[in-house]
C-alpha cells in the first residue's frame, strides 16, 4: 500500500483539556461543577465533533455584501456564512452570553461563561467577535443605568431563543485611527433630549449584521477630545427591515478573521439615543472595552489550545527518521515550551474571569477593583503576542502540511494575528498600564503576587517562585527609576514593562495552580509547566534609549 498519512483529528474538547478541567476543579465547589459539567461536555462534544467538521467545510465560504437589488433600490444586505448562522445557533442556546447574566452562581457564573466560550471559540470562525461585543454592550447598558435601554434590548442581548437573540456592534475606529479615538470626527444632531442624528463614516465595523450598535459622536458644540463624545446606542434597521440611514460602502479585505463581516459605513443622519449624558463617550464606552478585551484573551488562550490539540495528535501519527514525532526529544521539546506558553497565559486571562465576576457581582474590594483595572490591558497584550507565536509555531510543527489550506491550521494563525491589533495595541495598551499603575499599582502588585507564592512549598516550585519574584521586583524597580528622571525612557519601556507584569503574573498563578495540582491530584503536569515557563524569560526589562531607538533606522538617513 502506498503511504497514507493520517489527519489529526479532535476529541471532546472538554473531556480532552487537562488545564482547564484541573482549574475548574480548583476554582469551582465541586457542586457547582457537577451542575454545570454537562453544559461543558456537550460544547467540548460541539467543538471537537460537528462544529469542527462544519468549520472545515465551509472554509472557503465568506460573507456577502449586495448592495443592490435588481430594481435598483440600496439594500446592503450582509449574509454570514454556514459557520456563523450555527454558531449563533448554539451559543445563544447554550449560554455562551447569558451565563454571565442569569448570575445562578454569582461571581462564579463568569467563569462558568468563559470556560463555554474558551470552548466554542475555535471552531467558530471569530463568531466570538459579535458575542464579545455583545456582552460588552450588556455589560456597559447595566453600568450607565439607563433603565430605558436596558428594558428595551438586554432582554434580547441575553437571550436563550435564537429567535429573540440580538448581538451587537462596537462602532469607534474612524479614518482618524482605531487607538486615539478622540479625534473621531462624527457628529450628533440633537432632536429631542435624548434622541440624536448621527452624521460620518466608521472605518471598521465588526458585525455590521448585529442588530443595534454601541457608537461614539460629537454632540454638537461640544470640545474636541475624547471628553467631547458622547456614546450611543441605535438600532441598526427599522420595523420594516430597512437600514437606519446607514450605508454599508464595503466590506473589509482582511489577513484573517474573514468571516467577520466588518465594514465600512457612512451614517446619514442615523437615529440613536444617549445612553450616558452627552459628553465622556470615551469613558463610558469603557465597560464595553474591558468586557471585550477578556473575551480578547479568552481567545487567544483558546486559540493556542486548539492549536496545540492538533499539533499533540499529530505527534502521534507522523512518524519521520524511524519513530513517531511524539518520541523525538526535539520534536517534543519544542511542544513543550509551548504548552507551557499556553498553559501560562490560561490561567491569566482565567484570573481576570474571576475578577471580572466578583466586580460584576459587586463582591470585589478595592484592592481587587484596582488589580482588575491594572491586570485586563496587561492580560490582553501579553496573551495575544502568545496567541501568534505559538500558533506560529505550531503550523511549523506540522512541516509542510501546516502551511497549507485545506488542512485547516494556517487559519489559526491569521485569526491569532488579529489579537494583537484590535481591542487596543500592543503598545496603546502597554501605555495604558502606565497610566493605570497610578500612585498605588506598584503595591498592589507586590502583595498579589507575593500572597499567591506564599502559598507554594516545593522545593522545585521555590525556586520558580523565586524567579518570578525577582522579575516582578526588577520591572518595579525600573519603573521607579524611570519615572522620576525621563518621561521618554519610560514610554520607550513601557511594552517591556507591561510584558514582565504580564508574564510574572502568569508565572505566579501557575506557580500557585502547580502546588495545589501536587497537592490534590498528585499531579506534576503543572510544575513540569511551571519550571519551563519560569525559565523561558519573564524578565524583558533592558534599558534603551530614545536616541538609540531614534537612531536604529532601516532608511539611509
Ligand atoms: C474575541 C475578541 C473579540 C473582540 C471583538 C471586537 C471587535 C471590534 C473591533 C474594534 O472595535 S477594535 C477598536 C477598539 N478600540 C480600542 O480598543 C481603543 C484603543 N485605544 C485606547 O484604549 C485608548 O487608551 C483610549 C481610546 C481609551 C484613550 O482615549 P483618551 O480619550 O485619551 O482617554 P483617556 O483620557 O485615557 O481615558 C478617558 C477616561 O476613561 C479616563 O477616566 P477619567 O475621565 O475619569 O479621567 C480613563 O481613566 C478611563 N479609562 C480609559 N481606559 C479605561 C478607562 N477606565 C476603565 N477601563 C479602561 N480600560
Amino acid at each position: 500500500m502506498p503511504f497514507q498519512q493520517a489527519p489529526p483529528t479532535l476529541g471532546n474538547q472538554y473531556e480532552d483539556d487537562r488545564v482547564l478541567r484541573s482549574y475548574l476543579k480548583r476554582v469551582l465547589p465541586a457542586e457547582m461543577l457537577r451542575e454545570i459539567e454537562s453544559s461543558l461536555i456537550e460544547m467540548g462534544r460541539l467543538a471537537g465533533g460537528e462544529l469542527y467538521e462544519l468549520q472545515l467545510a465551509d472554509r472557503l465560504n465568506e460573507p456577502k455584501l449586495t448592495q443592490w437589488d435588481a430594481w435598483g433600490n440600496r439594500v446592503d444586505k450582509i449574509e454570514v456564512t454556514p459557520v456563523w448562522r450555527e454558531a449563533e445557533r448554539v451559543a445563544v442556546e447554550l449560554g455562551v452570553v447569558s451565563t454571565a447574566y442569569e448570575q445562578k452562581h454569582g461571581s462564579l457564573s463568569r467563569i462558568h461563561q468563559c470556560a463555554l466560550a474558551y470552548l466554542f471559540t475555535p471552531s467558530t470562525d471569530i463568531y466570538s467577535c459579535p458575542l464579545a461585543m455583545t456582552d460588552g454592550a450588556a455589560r456597559t447598558l447595566l453600568v450607565a443605568g439607563n433603565e430605558l435601554l436596558i428594558e428595551r434590548a438586554l432582554p434580547h442581548l441575553i437571550a436563550r431563543e435564537p429567535e429573540k437573540f440580538w448581538t451587537a456592534g462596537q462602532w469607534m475606529t474612524e479614518l482618524t485611527g482605531g487607538s486615539d479615538v478622540g479625534l473621531s470626527e462624527t457628529v450628533a444632531k440633537r432632536e429631542s433630549e435624548s434622541h440624536y442624528r448621527l452624521y460620518g463614516r466608521k472605518w471598521f465595523t465588526s458585525a455590521i449584521a448585529s442588530q443595534i450598535a454601541l457608537t461614539l459622536a460629537r454632540p454638537d458644540g461640544n470640545p474636541p477630545g475624547g471628553r467631547g463624545l458622547a456614546l450611543f446606542y441605535l438600532e441598526t434597521r427599522d420595523e420594516r427591515g430597512l437600514l437606519n440611514n446607514i450605508e454599508i460602502n464595503r466590506l473589509k479585505d482582511k489577513l484573517g478573521t474573514r468571516k467577520v463581516p466588518t465594514a465600512e459605513l457612512s451614517l446619514n443622519g442615523t437615529r440613536a439615543e444617549l445612553v450616558m449624558g452627552t459628553t465622556d463617550g470615551v469613558r463610558n464606552i469603557t465597560p464595553l472595552l474591558n468586557i471585550t478585551r477578556l473575551w480578547n484573551g479568552i481567545s487567544s488562550v483558546a486559540l493556542m489550545r486548539r492549536g496545540l490539540a492538533l499539533a499533540f495528535d499529530y505527534a502521534h501519527k507522523r512518524v519521520a527518521f524511524g519513530a513517531p514525532l511524539s518520541e523525538k526529544p526535539l520534536h517534543m521539546d519544542t511542544l513543550a515550551s509551548l504548552q507551557a506558553e499556553a498553559e501560562a497565559a490560561f490561567h491569566l486571562a482565567f484570573y481576570i474571569a474571576e475578577l471580572t465576576g466578583r466586580s460584576e457581582a459587586g463582591e470585589i474590594n478595592e484592592h481587587d477593583a484596582r488589580l482588575l483595572r491594572l491586570l485586563t490591558p496587561i492580560m490582553k497584550l501579553t496573551t495575544a503576542k502568545q496567541a501568534v507565536a505559538v500558533t506560529s509555531e505550531v503550523l511549523e510543527s506540522f512541516g509542510g502540511a501546516g502551511y497549507i489550506e485545506d488542512t485547516g491550521l494556517p487559519v489559526l494563525l491569521r485569526d491569532s494575528q488579529v489579537l494583537p491589533i484590535w481591542e487596543g495595541t500592543t503598545n496603546v495598551l502597554s501605555l495604558d498600564t502606565l497610566r493605570a499603575i497610578g500612585s498605588d499599582g506598584e503595591a498592589i502588585l507586590q502583595s498579589t503576587v507575593t500572597k499567591m507564592l506564599d502559598e507554594v512549598r516545593d522545593p522545585s516550585l521555590d525556586y520558580c517562585a523565586r524567579i518570578t519574584l525577582a522579575a516582578l521586583n526588577h520591572a518595579l524597580s525600573w519603573l521607579r527609576e524611570v519615572r522620576s528622571k525621563d518621561e521618554s525612557i519610560l514610554e520607550a519601556g513601557a511594552r517591556r514593562f507591561a510584558l514582565t507584569i504580564g508574564r510574572t503574573m502568569e508565572s505566579a498563578l501557575l506557580i500557585r495552580h502547580a502546588q495545589w495540582a501536587r497537592d490534590h491530584d498528585n499531579d506534576l503536569r503543572p510544575t513540569i509547566a511551571a519550571h519551563r515557563f519560569a525559565h523561558s524569560g519573564i524578565d524583558l526589562i533592558v534599558d534603551h534609549s530614545f536616541d538609540d531607538a531614534r537612531t536604529l533606522r532601516a532608511d539611509a538617513t
